[in-house]
């Protein structure tokens, strides 16, 4: 199950401002139990079809002509090493009402030329025909291992429900307005902590090693104890297909061996080498740093991104479901300083010290500028005091009218830079 752009700035604007629908969880050391409540379905109509909303779904099915049903998705976290034994959702009363027309489907996307274009009104005549409900069950889950907000190393669990079932052949849904959850699982067992801690790795190339010694100097002064490690000792140390899985190994084993929370790659992707993807059918190719972060699946084994062995990496069929086991859920944080050269490299370390010696924690590094729009601007403040508590916007919008509001490029707008000139940080979400 995949979905659509539109689907999450769907998501975006109900975890905002739908009531809270989850009743209270109860977790004892093997189980977790909830109920869910849902609004009953409203129909909207479309000309030859009608859309089945759902007030508290915050997503939509997307499987190409095939009927467009909400879906309500909920994750659940666990403590890493924990064995999810059984899922179960179920409806509590079942209920029906008619159509009197067809479902919209979800529209067919074809390549034509660069573009993917959608095509509205195509259905999936076998499907629409069928007596069987769509979809065949209430729900679906997902599992998988990585950070969370915290920074814990967490086990995800994901429940993905459809509030509404539709049987097609005779135009009548099937609902219901409570649905109950119970999780079954094994705590994880108690481990040892490594004796050896290096919360930071740095990865680079040989000919970088002593440029990158102030960092490593320098991080172990603040309370970041901080090793580096060449890519000819991992080359010639770690396992692997190639290249990128024998970093991704060694990853593997300073995570285990050293408490690692922090990897940094050194150099361009021609002096350290980056994954190419498969992540869309669209686009092949994708070049992917993640690939180095998500180290794990649900079962706390090796990720290799390529779980059916045909050295394609991240594969994702036609209806956007995942070929090669991957989560997506990084396991270790991890960035790169893209640097061609010697003079990039002493650039970067010398900014990153100066950063952290002289500018950290002065006024102005509490300040932001956050860029946005492609949504009502209320949205926008309201996911702001939600997300930023305790801290309070002194301009809460530019003028649109100061640039067109469809350019997409060029020097930022003025109200932007003035504020960023006078010292602040800057994040520009992609909404
Ligand atoms: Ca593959
Ligand atoms: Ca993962």
């Amino acid at each position: 199950m995949r979905f659509s752009a539109g689907a999450v700035l769907c998501l975006f604007l109900m975890l905002l401002f739908a009531p809270g629908m989850v009743q209270a969880e109860t977790r004892n050391d093997t189980s977790l139990d909830c109920a869910i409540d849902f609004s009953s379905p409203v129909l909207l109509d479309h000309g030859q079809f009608v859309e089945v909303t759902v007030n508290e779904a915050n997503a939509v099915m997307t499987a190409d002509g095939s009927p467009m049903m909400p879906v309500f998705s909920k994750t659940f976290e666990f403590p890493w090493g924990t064995t999810i034994r059984s899922v179960d959702v179920q409806p509590v009363q079942i209920q029906t009402m008619s159509t009197g027309k067809q479902v919209r489907p979800v529209p067919v996307k074809q390549k034509i030329g660069n573009d993917i274009v959608p095509f509205e009104g195509r259905i999936d005549q076998t499907m629409y025909g069928s007596v069987e409900p769509y979809p065949k069950t209430w729900y679906t889950y997902t599992t998988g291992s990585g950070l969370n907000k915290q920074n814990e190393h967490v086990i995800f669990l994901s429940c993905y429900i459809t509030p509404v079932r539709y049987l097609p052949a005779n135009h009548v849904l099937q609902y219901s307005t409570r649905f109950t959850i119970q999780i079954k699982y094994t705590p994880p067992a108690a481990t040892l902590a490594p004796a050896t801690t290096y919360k930071l790795v740095i990865i680079a190339p040989s000919q970088f090693s002593p440029l990158l010694q102030p960092l490593v100097n320098h991080k172990n002064n603040y309370s970041m104890p901080t090793t580096l490690v060449t890519l000819v000792e991992i080359y010639s140390t770690f396992p692997g297909r190639d290249n990128p899985e024998k970093i991704k190994y060694f990853i593997k084993s300073a995570i285990e061996d050293w408490n690692t929370e922090y990897v940094l790659l050194v150099g361009d992707i021609s002096k350290l080498p980056i994954r190419e993807t498969y992540g869309s059918e669209w686009e092949d190719n994708l070049l992917s740093d993640l690939y180095y972060a998500d180290i794990y699946d649900a079962d706390g084994h090796f990720c290799s991104w390529d779980a059916n062995g045909n050295n394609r990496f991240g594969e994702v069929n036609h209806q956007g479901n995942d070929l090669d086991g991957v989560d997506l859920y990084a396991d270790v944080n991890v960035g790169r300083l893209a640097c061609t050269d010697a003079t990039e490299v002493t650039a970067m370390v010398n900014k990153i010290i100066t950063y952290e010696q002289e500018t950290a924690n002065q006024i102005w590094f509490k300040r932001i500028v956050l860029a946005g729009g492609g949504i009502p601007s209320p949205c926008i403040e309201a996911l702001l005091r939600s997300s930023m508590k305790g801290r309070s916007p002194i301009q809460r919008s530019a003028r649109p009218s100061q640039t067109s509001p469809r350019r997409t490029s060029g020097p930022p707008n003025a109200t932007c830079t003035r504020p960023v000139s006078t010292g602040r940080s800057t994040r520009a979400p992609g909404l």
